[in-house]
């Protein structure tokens, strides 16, 4: 494939030769002498393009933000069960990341997928919602465990905090909230989640950035990139997770029957 201007064998040549390499076809030397950062890497890698500060500074806010949620997550557990279990870490780690999907982390892309097409379409909040209850489908990015309507999510008012301050545009972002209003009329826990926060957010960073075409946005959306920030933040934590159980010397897991004890 195309990469940098090059092919992959030409630039398999190019390293061989002792040339520097580049992503994206910005060399190594240039990415330390302008203090690129984890966005910009990820800006060159999977968008292929530099982007403006405030897009990167986005990027890694999420990494950030997302990096741990604690023990006692999905992602977590699955990880310290396995560091516990004697495995290494590289299987401790992809056993955490498995549970990523529809329910844990992995709701970004749909998130972004269903509040642009109804957004996009000009429906209104009850529309929308009331279209997702009768097609049986969960509003994906809405709904949390642990968060409730007065106990918000302070990760999710943090992104919108810097996208009101520094994005041109957050009118998927305003959007989502309207529709949060209106499911807190339904229920106390359907609030907006994290993945709801960036998959709304990166609409209108993909959207408001002009950075990217129309076509480029809707294979954006549809291939689904966004997963990716979740993915790639929370390795951090669970490779945190794994470290903390064997440095603390942590027996095999064995969970209390009480808890799994089917009835029926
Ligand atoms: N109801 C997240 O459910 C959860 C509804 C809904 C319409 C909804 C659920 C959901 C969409 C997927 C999503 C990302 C499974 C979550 C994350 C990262 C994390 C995690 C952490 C971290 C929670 C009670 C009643 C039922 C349901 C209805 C629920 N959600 N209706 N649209 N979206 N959301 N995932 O608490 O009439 O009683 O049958 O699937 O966005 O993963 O911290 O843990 O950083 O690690 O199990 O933050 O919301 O609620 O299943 O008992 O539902 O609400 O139909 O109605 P719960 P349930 P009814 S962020």
């Amino acid at each position: 494939g195309e990469l940098g201007g090059r092919d992959e064998y030409s630039l398999v040549e190019a390293i061989k030769q002792g040339e520097e390499p580049c992503y994206a076809g910005v060399p190594m030397s240039s990415i330390l002498e302008q203090g690129f950062g984890v966005g910009d890497i990820i800006s060159l890698l999977w968008f292929k393009r530099s982007l403006p500060r405030y897009c990167t500074k986005f990027i890694e806010i999420c990494i950030m933000l997302c990096a741990d949620h604690g023990p006692c997550v999905s992602g977590a557990h699955n990880t310290i069960v396995t560091a516990r279990a004697g495995k290494d870490l590289v299987s401790s780690l992809v056993s955490g990341l498995l549970t990523i999907g529809p329910r844990f982390g992995g709701a970004i892309d749909d998130a972004a997928r269903y509040f642009k097409d109804a957004y996009d379409r000009g429906l209104t909040p009850y529309e929308f919602v009331e279209s997702m209850k009768k097609k049986g489908i969960r509003v994906p990015g809405i709904g949390h465990r642990i968060k409730r309507g007065d106990n918000r999510d302070k990760r999710v008012e943090l992104l919108q905090e810097f996208a009101r301050t520094n994005f041109p545009s957050v009118k998927y972002m305003e959007y989502a909230v309207q529709v949060e209003t209106y499911t807190l009329t339904k229920a106390n826990n359907l609030v907006m989640n994290v993945d709801g926060a960036i998959g709304s957010l990166f609409l209108d960073l993909l959207a408001g950035s002009g950075m990217f075409t129309k076509p480029e946005i809707d294979e954006i959306v549809e291939i689904g990139y966004l997963n990716g920030l979740f993915v790639l933040a929370r390795s951090i934590g669970l490779i945190g997770h794994t470290f903390d159980q064997k440095r603390l010397k942590q027996p095999l897991y064995r969970h209390p029957w009480e808890d799994v004890l089917y009835t029926k």
